[in-house]
């Protein structure tokens, strides 16, 4: 088959660098009026005409000359509406959204190169995650190594807390082969410099040393020190933001660090559907064709154990709705992401506004998983006002988690008996949801 080769023709006075683009994909012509325009031979791939010469009457002139070639008018809606197989594009506009697109960018490339100096001088650096590390957090840790030129000699991936036991996030870390080092705070000591990603200095206490960098998009709490600080609460992840800085400093992002990035943005926002923004979406798209969607597929279909499964199924099958608020009690659990699971399909029960998974993790502490539809009170300001004061509370719009030192409930309620807590978790939402509804 013979290939044709594009040709343009543009009618009107354009500014030239707009020809100047056409020229690098084939032959442009450029007439100043109707009559040349009609005047010409051969075929054209695309007619571009300026809005000053565009009248309707032209248009139908040309799709008799040109029948098959569509038409682009330099134009928008105050236009009217276009003749069939016209298009009005205001130019201008397109161009000032390429330039601010540019223009972020570069002013990314600044902050990033500001981070890199922080940590530029450490030997050995660590980037700590928070104690149940998730796909986000493990992914950001990752693209913030290749931002900063290391690797798993120079950067340690590192999180206190209890071994990892989501199977999803097991899945991620065996099949991308992710090193992470289980760590004490003693050992936090160890380093240069220390990054913080998908959380902030303050949940650590006095646990660590002082922090260098913190990239997060949980919303502040508390103030702190920080050499190099970028905390963005309008996007759904942390990998949106370590996307954008990658993206910026044009490094090459690998399959594995791609796939890592994507499932990092669709479990922090739920495939797009939470407290997800036009950036997280825009970083998506971009990472989506560079990602392993065999290894993505492995990943999110990790297998529970069957124990596992019963205890999900007997929690579930015991639930309550008060209010329009789902509630369920998973007693006593060694591993802690089966809350956020059942507080995930709780949401999903019909005339439900909001839904709360609870129990005992590791024999120590309730954990407390919430979710809400999203157009109420946020969870995360509401678990904070509920419990802050007693462990460490947080989250989002619409998903957040408690975690309270048993000890700090029985100093509360004076006992830590299964009753008196679902008793006392049950009638403090009910309380707290009929003030926020009261006050919109
Ligand atoms: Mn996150």
């Amino acid at each position: 088959m013979e290939t044709e080769v594009a040709r343009y023709l543009f009618i009107g006075e354009f500014d030239p660098s707009l020809m100047g683009l056409f020229s690098s994909r084939g032959e442009v012509i450029w007439v100043s009026s109707v009559e040349e325009a009609l005047n010409q031979t051969g075929n054209f791939s695309l007619v571009i005409i300026e809005r000053k010469d565009f009248s309707p009457e032209l248009s139908r002139d040309l799709s008799i000359y040109y029948p098959k070639t569509p038409i682009i008018v330099n134009g928008d809606g105050d236009m009217g509406e276009p003749p069939p197989s016209v298009r009005f594009v205001p130019f201008h506009r397109l161009l000032t959204g390429q330039i601010s697109r540019e223009e972020k960018l570069a002013r990314t490339e600044l902050r990033v190169e500001e981070l890199r100096r922080v940590h530029s001088d450490a030997k050995k650096m660590l980037i700590l995650l928070h104690d149940n590390p998730d796909p986000d957090s493990i992914a950001s840790a990752l693209g913030l190594r290749t931002i900063l030129r290391r690797n798993k000699q120079t950067a340690v991936i590192g999180h206190l807390g209890e071994n990892i036991s989501r199977p999803e996030n097991l899945a991620m870390i065996e099949l991308l082969d992710i090193d992470m080092e289980k760590l004490n705070s003693e050992d936090t000591k160890g380093f240069d410099s220390i990054a913080l990603v998908d959380v902030q200095p303050p949940y650590f206490g006095d646990s660590i040393p002082e922090v260098d960098s913190t990239i997060d998009h949980h919303p502040s709490v508390g103030t702190y020190n920080v050499r190099f600080v970028e905390i963005m609460t309008q996007e759904g992840a942390t990998s949106t933001i370590i996307t954008e800085y990658l993206r910026s400093v044009q490094v090459e992002i690998s399959e594995r660090l791609a796939t890592a990035l994507v499932y990092g943005i669709k479990t922090d926002t739920v495939s797009l559907n939470r407290d997800a923004n036009a950036d997280d979406v825009e970083a998506f798209t971009f990472l989506y064709p560079l990602a392993n969607l065999g290894f993505l597929r492995r990943i999110e279909r990790a297998e529970m154990p069957s124990d596992e499964i019963k205890c999900f199924g007997k929690a579930l099958a015991n639930h309550w709705v008060n209010d329009g608020m789902f509630f369920c009690w998973v007693g006593k659990v060694d591993r802690e992401y089966l809350l956020p699971k059942m507080a995930d399909f709780g949401i999903q029960a019909k005339g439900v506004e909001w839904s709360v998974a609870f129990g005992i993790v590791g024999g120590s502490h309730l954990v407390i998983s919430i979710r809400n539809v999203g157009y109420v009170k946020s969870a995360g300001r509401l678990v904070r006002e509920m419990f802050g004061e007693m462990g460490s509370a947080g989250g989002h719009r619409s998903a957040a988690k408690a975690v309270i030192p048993l000890r700090n409930v029985k100093k509360a309620i004076k006992s830590t008996s299964e009753k008196r807590i679902i008793n006392w978790v049950t009638e403090q939402f009910l309380s707290t949801a009929i003030t926020a509804a009261e006050n919109g």
